[in-house]
């Protein structure tokens, strides 16, 4: 079949399905995408020829920033548990290096994303072509090699034949729950208009299976040993609970053995939050509950979790444990030095569940009665703190956090929230109560600010079906509050929570804890001192919303909040509701974080945090 590689290209892409449990999806969704020179003839011309619209074979998308395409693509693939994805057209340079923030992004998360950058001729007839990096040392580097240490794929397609082993590759990788992250095929604008002829099978319907790798007999024994030799477990549920689809897996097992659970970010909601063993969050923005447990607990069974400096409050939260990892990545089972169970969740789980405590002429095994009475009063007790901390009659933050709780729980559908950076993710992780377990999408793998917005326009995209809340900060706002306009484009509708507390909230909490004076933190106009201390900014971000095509609503109190999500949640349009939340301080972290504080210093405040710093310090150590 004679098509140029771009036409061979989208032909491909639309004719890939994952397989998983026996359910068909298509892989690649669509292709959000912005054009120039370095695809607009290539990929574009490919796209238009197909027809790009919403029911074509492969679906287009305008963006506004390559970078937020690529957040997009996140979002819809976690909000898919990995099984479906995005493609990002871009234009060569620019284009294409917006797109590495995203990239990191993904592949950080171990998120699937299939980006497709521009890249200057591969004939070189033309070189130096508008924004080509010229590398006197090589002309075989281009700026898409930034993408390289961000992708767990990359590829050059450099002649039209090499296009197919790419491909495959590159699917494989995207559907490989222990590699998947961005994969990159950079597209030399030349080599996308050229025509070839490739073999017809080439666009056959190809399925590719999500494995759900088993659990190798030797290393599920040792994990049974290591489970049954131990008196106060603790499960520390992350991100791969969720993927794996086993959270009701979960709960059986550790309901079986009076396991406590805490929860990463990516695993917030693995258990329901009322559940006696739900300890909630864990490490350093975690609750007093999980983190007491973790100070105790003589097993660490981390499951699905990378285990973070936050989940582990940089190594000074799990006193005298030992390890289990179960994780589809051997990279991440390996961790702390810990028993490796490398397997999916769910397979592991089910093979745990038939051997622990099964050992012939033993009882069945269970964690110490008092361990599992005492992780379901702790629980309880945070509970409690939650309750006191998102109610008042002033509208904190946690009380904003509250009442976006309380409505999404009082939706038939439970809702998504979405959010990413700054000081709510924290709270978030403290104290929300998540409905089920697909109603908190928080990305902090990589924090990235600006995720927000694009990343929500990504979930409702794969969540048609529910109402996605996306809380966002003044900061993250903008940084990237352009997406709105995509999400009014696309008729795709969100709810914006506009968080304005005029600056840094979060570095600027920790700019002071640091002994850095909170500069830079707070949206100030240069001052007559010559700082950044003089007035407020007179920048209206409701008013700089609505230009972008959103309905603005805005609450000046718990009940105007309350009021004004009802009405937004029942909107069928995007809204956005603005709020400038009292400041106020929320539960204070019940762990550590190391960030380094200046050795030497004039300044008084900054000695007095290094003291502080270096005796955190001591309670380090690695997990041997
Ligand atoms: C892209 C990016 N740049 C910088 C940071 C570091 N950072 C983390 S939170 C934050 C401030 C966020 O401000 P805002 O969104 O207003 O949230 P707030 O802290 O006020 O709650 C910054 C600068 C980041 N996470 N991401
Ligand atoms: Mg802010």
């Amino acid at each position: 079949m004679r098509l140029t590689t771009a036409q061979a290209l989208v032909r491909f892409l639309s004719r890939q399905w994952s397989e998983r449990d026996g359910v068909e999806r298509r892989l690649i969704e669509g292709c959000l995408g912005i054009f120039g020179h370095g695809n607009v003839a290539g990929v574009g011309q490919a796209l238009a020829e197909q027809g790009a619209g919403a029911r074509s074979a492969l679906p287009y998308y305008l963006a506004r920033n390559e970078q937020a395409m690529v957040h997009t693509a996140v979002g819809y693939a976690r909000a898919a548990n990995r099984l479906s994805t995005f493609a990002c057209t871009s234009s060569i340079g620019p284009g294409a290096t917006n797109m590495v923030t995203g990239a990191a992004l993904a592949t950080i998360n171990r998120i699937p994303v299939l980006l497709l950058p521009g890249d200057v001729f591969a004939t070189r007839v033309s070189a130096p072509v508008l924004q080509e990096l010229e590398d006197p040392r090589s002309y075989d580097v281009t700026v898409n090699d930034t993408l390289r240490p961000v992708s767990r794929f990359f590829d050059r397609i450099n002649r039209p034949e090499q296009l197919p082993s790419a491909l495959l590759a590159a699917m494989r990788v995207l559907t490989d729950p222990a590699e998947t992250g961005a994969v990159t095929l950079a597209l030399p604008q030349d080599v996308q208009a050229e025509a070839y002829d490739w073999p017809e099978e080439l666009f056959r319907d190809r399925v590719w299976h999500v494995p759900r790798p088993v659990p190798e007999p030797a290393a599920l024994a040792r994990a049974v040993r290591a489970i049954e030799s131990a008196r106060r477990p603790l499960i520390v549920a992350g991100g791969g609970v969720k993927y794996s689809e086993a959270c009701e897996e979960l709960r059986h097992f550790a309901e079986k053995h009076g396991i406590p659970v805490g929860e990463t970010q990516a695993g917030k909601g693995a258990l329901p939050y009322d559940h006696p063993l739900a300890a909630g969050a864990v490490g350093h923005t975690g609750t007093a509950a999980a983190n007491a447990l973790a100070r105790e607990a003589d097993l660490v069974i981390g499951i699905g979790t990378r285990y973070t400096d936050f989940t582990t409050a940089s190594r000074t939260l799990f006193g005298g444990a030992r390890f289990l990892n179960i994780n589809v990545a051997a990279f991440d089972a390996a961790k702390h030095a810990g028993e490796t169970l490398v397997a999916d969740v769910k397979e592991a789980l089910f093979a745990l569940d038939a051997a622990v405590g099964r050992t012939v002429g033993a009882p069945a095994w269970r964690a110490d009665p008092e361990w599992s009475a005492r992780a379901a009063r702790l629980a309880g007790e945070w509970r409690e703190e939650i309750a006191r901390a998102t109610s008042g009659r002033e509208l904190t933050q946690p009380v904003l956090l509250g009442v976006v709780n309380d409505a999404l729980n009082d939706l038939p559908d439970g809702g998504v929230v979405v959010n990413a950076a700054g000081s709510m993710p924290g709270d978030l992780h403290r104290l929300w109560r998540p409905g089920d377990p697909d109603q908190y999408q928080v990305e902090y793998g990589y924090s990235c600010m600006g995720y927000e917005i694009a990343g929500g326009l990504g979930v409702k995209l794969a969540r048609p079906d529910r109402e996605v809340v996306v809380l966002v900060g003044d900061g993250s706002y903008l940084m990237m509050a352009q997406e709105i306009a995509t999400a009014v484009q696309e008729g795709v509708k969100l709810v914006v929570v506009l968080v304005d507390n005029h600056g840094f909230a979060s570095i600027g909490g920790l700019s002071e804890s640091v002994g850095a004076r909170r500069l830079g933190t707070a949206y100030r106009l240069r001052g007559d001192s010559g700082e950044l201390d003089g007035g407020p900014l007179p920048v209206d971000l409701a008013v700089n919303a609505a230009s972008l095509g959103a309905d603005v609503l805005t609450a000046r109190d718990p009940d105007g909040l309350r009021a004004a999500l009802a009405k937004a949640l029942a909107a069928r349009t995007t809204t956005v509701v603005y709020v400038e939340p009292v400041p106020a301080e929320g539960p204070p972290a019940q762990a550590w974080w190391d960030v380094p504080v200046a050795e030497v210093s004039r300044l008084p405040e900054t000695r007095a945090a290094r003291e502080r710093y270096e005796e955190r310090k001591r309670d380090q150590r690695p997990y041997l």
